[in-house]
C-alpha cells in the first residue's frame, strides 16, 4: 500500500487539515501518516479556540520514523502554526523527501488577508518551504503573499495570474497551481504552470455561490491521493476540482449543513467512482 505523509494540524471541529486528509486519503486506499502540528478545539475562523502547540513532538516523530526506516510515496504539508514548524517541515523534506513528490499547500491566507496569528515573517518562511516543493497549491492571496506582492483581488486577470505562476515557478517548484480562481461566467477552478514545458493549463467547474472553509484542504488531499494512485498531474488536479465542487454543491443544497466546512463525507462514493475504484 502506498503511504502519504500529511503534515498539518488537528482541528477537532472544523472539517479541515488532518480532519479531511485522513478520511479522503484513506478512502482512496492509501495509508495516511499524519504529523500533527497542533491540536485546536476548532479551526481559527471561530473565536476563542484552544491551541496546543506540538512543535517539539514533530521533532520526536521525525527522529523515531527515521530510526524505524519508514518510507513514504509523497509528503504533503498544509496549515502550519509557526516559522519554526516550517523549518521542521523543511527538515522532514530533507530527511524523507528524496525522490518522492513534495507538495506544499501554503495554507495561510484568504481574501487578501493572512489567517489569525500569521505575519509577513511567516509568509517569508513559507516562501522558503515552497522553494523546496515539487508542486505548490496556493490560492490567489497566498500566491501574492509568497511573492510579497499586492493582492490583486479574486477577479484578477488571467494575465496577472500567469505572471504570478511564472514568478512562483522561479522559486523552484516544477508545477505551480493557483486554486480557487474565477475563470469566466460562473466558472471556478485552477490555473497551473508546468515550468519544464513552459505550459499553462486550467480547468473549471460550475461556480457555487457559497463561501466555505476547508475547501483548499479537501482539494489538496484529493490531489495528493490521486497523484499517488498514479494519475498524472493534470488528471489528479481535475479529479480534485470535481470532488471539491461536488462537496460544495452538496453543502449548498443541504439545509442542515454546518457553516464551518463542506460535506466531503457524503461525496466519498463520487470520488471513488471518479477514480474508477468502484
Ligand atoms: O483550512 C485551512 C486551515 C487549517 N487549519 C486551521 C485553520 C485553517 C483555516 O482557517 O484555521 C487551524
Amino acid at each position: 500500500m502506498k503511504r502519504i505523509m500529511s503534515i498539518q494540524d488537528i482541528s477537532c471541529i472544523g472539517k479541515c487539515s488532518c480532519g479531511v486528509a485522513l478520511p479522503i486519503i484513506s478512502s482512496m486506499g492509501i495509508e495516511c501518516a499524519i504529523v500533527p502540528t497542533a491540536v485546536l478545539s476548532t479551526h481559527t475562523m471561530f473565536s476563542g479556540f484552544t491551541f496546543r502547540d506540538l512543535t517539539d513532538d514533530m521533532v520526536g516523530i521525525k527522529e523515531h520514523w527515521l530510526s524505524e526506516g519508514f518510507k513514504f510515496d509523497a509528503i504533503y504539508s498544509g496549515y502550519l502554526g509557526s516559522t519554526r514548524q516550517i523549518d521542521i517541515v523543511s527538515d522532514f523534506f530533507d530527511t524523507f523527501g528524496k525522490g518522492i513528490t513534495k507538495i506544499v499547500d501554503p495554507a495561510m491566507a484568504d481574501n487578501g488577508k493572512l489567517y489569525a496569528g500569521f505575519d509577513e515573517d511567516f509568509a517569508l518562511e513559507m516562501t522558503r518551504l515552497c522553494s523546496k516543493a515539487d508542486i505548490i497549491l496556493p490560492n490567489i492571496s497566498e500566491a501574492s503573499f509568497i511573492l510579497g506582492e499586492e493582492y490583486p483581488g479574486e477577479d484578477a486577470s488571467i494575465e496577472h495570474l500567469q505572471n504570478l505562476l511564472i514568478k512562483l515557478s522561479k522559486l523552484g517548484p516544477k508545477h505551480t497551481v493557483i486554486t480557487g480562481v474565477n475563470l469566466g461566467d460562473d466558472k471556478f477552478g485552477f490555473i497551473g504552470y508546468d515550468s519544464a514545458e513552459n505550459e499553462f493549463y486550467s480547468y473549471s467547474t460550475k461556480k457555487v455561490h457559497m463561501k466555505s472553509h476547508g475547501t483548499g484542504d479537501v482539494f489538496a488531499s484529493t490531489f495528493t491521493g490521486a497523484l499517488t494512485r498514479g494519475k498524472n498531474i493534470y488528471d489528479a488536479l481535475t479529479i480534485a476540482a470535481d470532488f471539491t465542487s461536488e462537496c460544495i454543491a452538496d453543502t449548498y443544497n443541504d439545509p442542515e449543513a454546518v457553516n464551518y466546512g463542506v460535506n466531503f463525507e457524503t461525496q466519498i462514493p463520487f470520488l471513488l467512482k471518479r477514480l474508477e475504484l468502484i
